[in-house]
């Protein structure tokens, strides 16, 4: 079957990617392995998966009656209304005819004699395309790490990134965590409520802030409508692509206390001024200050002053102690959001194992053995989280020019001109490819802004009789090189910093700083600059 272009992803990269080249008269086909749109929304359905960006602004603005038309119950969604709006995109714009799910891509090969592109599916199917875009998402490959004995382990095993369609039924087990990132931190309170007993296995303790958890109101969401042509230009301007638009006609006043001016760095405070800061405003204070992410003396203090806060919030002073952070700062990792995270830590019926003082030894039928001695357990929760960013591209079997296989190219960490594409690999491009702000930034925006650069550019190509194009060598080298040295100095590289940012997560991963962190507007602009200079950096060719 073949076909314009061929989309591999249906999350919301590879959704706009099918709207937006259909609409521009294209043939377009989207093969996705799960059975259903929404990606990383579709397969993260573990209790209290939820994201960290207010869903007003953490929506499609392409559409004007979209945007108009849904109502987000929450400011801050829980994966099942993200599902739910993602499944009312696709019905509305009538997607799913261009979508096959089900469908996992085994091979993805250029052939050089036609100047195609042929996917190979788990199914032993064949497409072809001219162009191949790249739908994989930032965070979509799980990691579940080979722990010893974890085959023999009787009861039941589950990934937060592969959570079950079905409802998982807790009541009275014994419930095993292991992992406290994002996913852990937003399980772990959920988990506690519905199981008999849980414990969690922490390798690295967390910094996390508690989540904005309003409901939506109505006079809100009615400003926001009104305004939106003003938030989805204030998001182009803006470094994490969200408008920071705060409604002005329908908001409380806030209490005196809360209007309180705070000094813009946290220096200027003195340490007991700090502590009783984070006391009296939360945790969520010290992300405020502007020098702590970019002053080790200022993130040094903010990290002793998170502490402080800490201890005061867990009875027991020996747990206290296992939950700080001590090996590295706040910025070093994407700051996590929870919902009673640390009061979790105070029931009777949650036991905390700190596996750096404990350590794992093996799983064993029934539960897992530390040093200390064995954990029996009905139920063993991964929430070790995702090969993120090259992940997906690495398992898609991308071969280009000459064979050139994507996972040689590489090995030593990822090489790609704006995170759109690879030299050797023509006419393939990548939605949030690594070396764009991807991930630093708001995904909806980062997504919308590739899938219209990479539908511009198809049309540059066909209206100019031209069959392909190509990052050159030259420019991808120099490429990374400027996503390095912007990276370079921030709280992100810091030596002690072990993020999946960086890769530090996967066992022989290449340690390389994958997104662009010099803001959504810088990289927007370059962006329209190589446009502007007849596609700088890419060979077009008829
Ligand atoms: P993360 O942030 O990568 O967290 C994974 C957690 O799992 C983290 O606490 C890890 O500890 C832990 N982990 C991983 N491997 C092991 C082993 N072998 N033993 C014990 N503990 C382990 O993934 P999330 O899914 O929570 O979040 C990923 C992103 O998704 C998040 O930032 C949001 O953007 C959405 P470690 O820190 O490596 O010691």
């Amino acid at each position: 079957m073949h076909y314009d272009v061929l989309v591999v992803g249906g999350g919301f990269a590879g959704m706009y990617s099918v709207y937006r080249l259909r609409n521009q008269g294209l043939t377009v086909k989207c093969l996705e392995a799960g059975s259903d749109v929404g990606g990383t929304w579709y397969w993260n359905r573990y209790p209290g998966a939820r994201c960290d960006v207010p869903s007003l602004e953490y929506s499609f603005g392409f559409s004007e009656e979209l945007q108009q038309e849904w109502d987000w119950p929450e400011v801050f969604s829980a994966q099942a209304d993200i599902l739910a709006y993602a499944n009312h995109v696709a019905d509305r714009f009538d997607l799913r005819r261009h979508i096959q799910f089900n469908t996992r891509v085994t091979a993805t090969e250029y052939q050089e004699d036609g100047n195609l592109w042929c996917l190979t599916t788990d199914g032993g199917e064949k497409f072809t395309a001219r162009f191949c875009i790249m739908a994989t998402g930032c965070l979509s490959v799980p990691n579940k790490p080979e722990l010893p004995g974890a085959e023999s382990f009787s009861g039941q095993v589950l990934h937060t990134g592969l959570w079950p369609k079905d409802t998982v039924d807790l009541q009275g087990k014994r419930v095993g965590v292991i992992g406290t990132g994002s996913s852990g931190v937003q399980t772990i309170p959920e988990l506690a409520r519905q199981a008999e007993h849980l414990t969690v296995f922490q390798r690295t303790p967390v910094y996390t802030v508690p989540a904005n958890r309003k409901a939506m109101r109505a006079a809100v969401q009615q400003e926001f409508r009104e305004n939106y042509s003003q938030i989805r230009e204030g998001q182009q301007h803006n470094f994490g692509g969200t408008s920071q638009f705060s409604p002005v006609k329908s908001v409380k006043r806030k209490s005196p206390d809360a209007t309180k001016k705070i000094p813009a760095n946290i220096l200027e405070l003195t340490p007991d001024e700090r502590n009783e800061i984070v006391a009296s405003r939360g945790l969520g204070v010290l992300l405020s200050f502007r020098d702590v992410y970019s002053d080790l003396e200022a993130n040094s203090a903010a990290n002793a002053a998170y502490r402080e806060g800490v201890r005061k919030m867990i009875d027991n002073p020996d747990v206290a102690e296992k939950l700080l952070p001590k090996t590295y700062g706040l910025g070093c990792k994407r700051q996590v959001l929870d919902r009673d995270y640390y009061a979790t830590f105070n029931r009777t019926d949650v036991t905390l194992i700190d596996l750096q003082h404990d350590p794992l030894i093996s799983i064993t039928p029934t539960g897992v053995q530390t040093e200390a001695g064995l954990t029996e357990l009905d139920v063993l929760v991964y929430a070790t989280g995702f090969d993120a960013m090259t992940g997906a591209l690495l398992r898609a079997g991308i071969r280009g020019r000459a064979g050139l296989s994507l996972n040689d190219k590489w090995r030593d960490g990822p090489v790609a001109y704006m995170g759109l594409q690879a030299n050797g690999f023509p006419n393939l491009f990548t939605v949030t490819g690594p070396g764009s702000p991807s991930v630093l930034c708001n995904m909806l925006v980062a997504i919308e802004q590739h899938v219209n650069w990479i539908g511009d550019c198809i049309t540059y190509l066909d209206d100019n009789q031209l069959t392909t194009i190509e990052a050159t060598a030259a420019a991808e080298v120099s490429w990374v090189s400027h996503v390095n040295e912007v990276a370079r100095g921030t709280m992100f590289t810091a030596p002690t910093c072990n993020s999946w940012y960086l890769g530090a997560n996967i066992e022989g991963k290449p340690r390389i700083f994958m997104p662009y962190v010099g803001g959504f507007p810088r990289y927007r602009q370059y962006c329209e600059e190589v446009v502007a200079d007849g596609y700088k950096g890419f060979e077009c060719s008829a």
